[in-house]
């Protein structure tokens, strides 16, 4: 039998048990992706989350996206971390004063009145404002929130269409395995190992002390994420300084085309001209399949901006396209049995690796290099529903909601066992589960 095939979850019980992981998560302005591990307000953990928490409290997913917004830089950036200055300094790192950033980020106007990273992460933001409207469009306009949202969105998208438009094709570049949300996946393995480690002693890894160091990125990654970063810092996170990482990740920018058609959504509504949203969006599909597409693995790969070449992966982030309005149908298909095939193997294992599970790098238990991830199989659910392969959906669907009840909202799962892996209680995982079950 089937992997995924499950009989007898209890969706209330497990509602119960998902809106519990929220309500604990909560930390007054936003919600944390779990309380021991990463205790601040991540960027696409947020947008996540409040597409979760808009079936629990439209009022409350509203405020997580202003809070998160309200860290954005006067250049347009999201930052990917917003720090609570309730939480002590030493219970993550890379901390505020690693960071720096109302100091080093002053010239790209990060904010004087709170502390963030300097990097950014998926811009799945203006899908969730989206969404987030249209779960209560009465409170919404009640409190504004459109219009209160709206200019931040906008101002969002520019800068990665403009700052990050690295490679002159028209897609945004990313900057640090951090950006894409896929730290340690094989796929950055060749650019990363360019990268000259940072000096272990220079900094001490708190995620070790809440993780099994098995499921977590290797010391050698750490060093090289840390030099990378603190490279960029240095700059003044100047994105036209020179950068030894740079890549476009076909996730990253399926995201964006995905969020661009939101926003003319919202442009629409507040009475704005939806034109410039819409024109990115075009523009960006036309370059994920020119620039993005391998014919030969029938996926979509990152390219490496270094030597403009096609990395030769297989990772989650190239099926993500499937849910990008308007993908021509050629592809969708091709993706759909890349999917199905020997290198996700859906249907047959927990929900979608991360990972070409035929490729030597890959590793069932650590972390982006394997195990099947809630958001991604939230948004391949997406993509198989939206392109019609309704039977496909409702048995990844079945299997999201199995997987998150059997590993108590695990962080990640291994795809071969469904044995849950990383923290439990995740906040993107419990809220995902809401959406799913709504
Ligand atoms: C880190 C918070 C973040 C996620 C990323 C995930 C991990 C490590 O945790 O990043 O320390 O930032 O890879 O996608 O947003 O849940």
């Amino acid at each position: 039998e089937p992997a995924t095939r499950h009989s007898g979850l209890d969706h209330r019980e497990l509602r119960a048990a998902a809106v519990r992981v929220l309500l604990a998560n909560w930390s007054g302005k936003g919600t944390v992706p779990s309380r021991s591990l990463y205790p601040h307000q991540w960027s696409w953990d947020s947008a996540f989350i409040a597409i979760g928490l808009r079936h629990l409290s439209p009022r409350r997913a509203q405020q997580e996206l202003e809070w998160l917004l309200s860290a954005q830089w006067a250049d347009g950036r999201v930052p990917h971390i917003a720090f609570n200055p309730e939480v002590p300094a030493d219970a993550y790192f890379p901390s505020p004063d690693f960071w720096r950033s109302s100091r080093a980020g002053r010239h790209r106007g990060a904010p004087a009145h709170t502390e963030t990273s300097g990097i950014v992460q998926p811009p799945v933001h203006a899908l969730a404002a989206w969404l987030v409207h249209r779960a209560d469009p009465r409170e919404s306009a009640r409190r504004g929130f459109l219009p209160r949202v709206a200019a931040r969105l906008e101002s969002w998208h520019r800068y990665l269409a403009t700052h990050r438009d690295l490679g002159g094709g028209g897609l945004a570049a990313v900057l640090h395995p951090w950006e894409p949300g896929l730290d340690n996946s094989p796929c950055w393995d060749t650019p990363l190992g360019r990268v000259t480690p940072a000096p272990e002693d220079s900094y001490h890894r708190v995620d070790l002390d809440h993780s099994v160091a098995a499921d977590r990125p290797t010391d050698l990654d750490y060093a090289r994420y840390v030099r990378l970063a603190r490279d960029y810092r240095d700059s003044g996170y100047d994105d036209g300084a020179p950068h030894a990482f740079q890549v476009e990740d076909p996730g990253f920018n399926a995201l964006l085309i995905m969020s661009e058609h939101a926003l003319a959504e919202i442009l629409r509504t507040v009475g704005e001209n939806p034109s410039p949203a819409l024109a990115r969006a075009e523009r960006l599909t036309a370059a994920l399949g020119e620039r993005l597409w391998d014919p030969e693995r029938r996926i979509f790969a990152p390219r490496e901006l270094r030597d403009d070449r096609l990395l030769p992966v297989a990772g989650v982030s190239g099926l993500l396209p499937l849910a990008v309005p308007g993908l021509p149908r050629p592809l969708a298909d091709a993706l759909v049995s890349t999917a199905r095939g020997e290198r996700f193997r859906l249907g047959q294992v927990h929900m979608v690796p991360s990972y070409d599970l035929t490729d030597s790098q890959f590793d069932a238990n650590r972390y982006w290099r394997g195990p099947s991830w809630f958001n991604t199989g939230w948004l391949v659910h997406r993509g198989l529903r939206a392109c019609g392969h309704t039977a496909a959906a409702d048995e990844l669907r079945e299997g999201i909601l199995h997987d998150a009840w059997s590993s108590g909202f695990a962080e990640y799962v291994n795809p071969l066992t469904g044995d849950g892996r990383g923290i439990r209680d995740f906040s993107w995982t419990a809220a995902l589960v809401l959406d799913l079950l709504a």
